[in-house]
């Protein structure tokens, strides 16, 4: 890999948001994930492959150390700080990318899921591809994506699930918008999430990426 991509995942994954955050010690002075993102993109380094293949991947690595008990709880949370910050940077450099107004893409995290980071990173892409974002945050009950969805030009839903603990919730989301939106086209992702669940709760596809979903919403010529 790249070394600053390499740099980028490391610090994502130690949870160095900036030169001045004090943590973790042994990396004091040095520079966080915020002014090696910025750094990357000065360099020419596409916005898709900083987050793919840097931010992407330093969460992974934090992740799997949690799973093998390596890590912890506060561990997760300054790497999720540390990802918000680089995040920054790339922001405009999605938005730069939109083309042309595509219609309208109502996302969040389902009901008692509090997983966020993924959920952004969608919206972001989606935002990049031309679609105009309300983006309801995190643990939304599926009413408040009934309130969202009336009067939005071309709508499309995208849902997050990132505990099996959650998706029940995620299927009561699909069918109590699809009993009153039928036409809305519904997409769910995240990491316990398969194409398989997708279609037993009726949803309209499962994307392990929003690049995937973006591709396919440009082949039904959304
Ligand atoms: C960071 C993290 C946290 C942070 C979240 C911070 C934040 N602001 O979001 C904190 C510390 C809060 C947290 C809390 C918990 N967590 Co947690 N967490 C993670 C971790 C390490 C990374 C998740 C992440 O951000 N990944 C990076 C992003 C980029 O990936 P992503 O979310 O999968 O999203 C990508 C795709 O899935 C997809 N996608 C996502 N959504 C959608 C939607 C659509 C429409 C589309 C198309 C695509 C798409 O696109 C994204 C970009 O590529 C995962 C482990 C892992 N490897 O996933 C555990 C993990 C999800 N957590 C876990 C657990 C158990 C918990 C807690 C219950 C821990 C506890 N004991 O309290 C709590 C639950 C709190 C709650 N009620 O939600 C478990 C879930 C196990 C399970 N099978 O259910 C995991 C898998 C860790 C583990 N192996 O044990 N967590």
């Amino acid at each position: 890999m790249n070394d600053i991509l390499q740099r980028i995942a490391t610090a994502v994954e130690r949870g160095k948001t900036d030169r001045d955050a004090p943590y973790p010690p042994d990396l004091r002075g040095e520079e966080g994930a915020a002014e090696l993102t910025a750094r990357a993109l000065q360099q020419g380094i596409p916005p898709e492959r900083v987050l793919a293949d840097a931010l992407v991947q330093g969460m992974q690595a934090v992740g799997d150390r949690f799973e093998r008990g390596q890590a912890f709880l506060p561990d997760l949370l300054i790497a999720a700080r540390a990802m918000t910050a680089a995040m920054a940077h790339l922001r405009p450099a999605f938005e730069s990318g939109a083309v042309q107004h595509r219609g309208t893409f109502v996302v969040g995290t389902v009901a008692g899921d509090l997983h966020d980071i993924g959920k952004r990173i969608v919206a972001m892409v989606m935002e990049g591809n031309g679609w105009k974002v309300v983006d309801l945050g995190i643990n939304v009950p599926a009413a408040r994506f009934l309130e969202a969805i009336p009067g939005q030009d071309r709508c499309v839903v995208g849902l997050s699930a990132l505990l099996t603990t959650t998706m029940p919730a995620m299927e009561n989301t699909v069918r109590t918008i699809k009993a009153q939106h039928p036409e809305v086209p519904v997409f769910v992702g995240g990491a316990p999430v398969t194409a398989e669940f997708g279609a037993r709760i009726g949803a309209d596809g499962y994307f392990p990426n929003p690049q995937g979903l973006v591709r396919h919403l440009g082949r039904r010529g959304v």
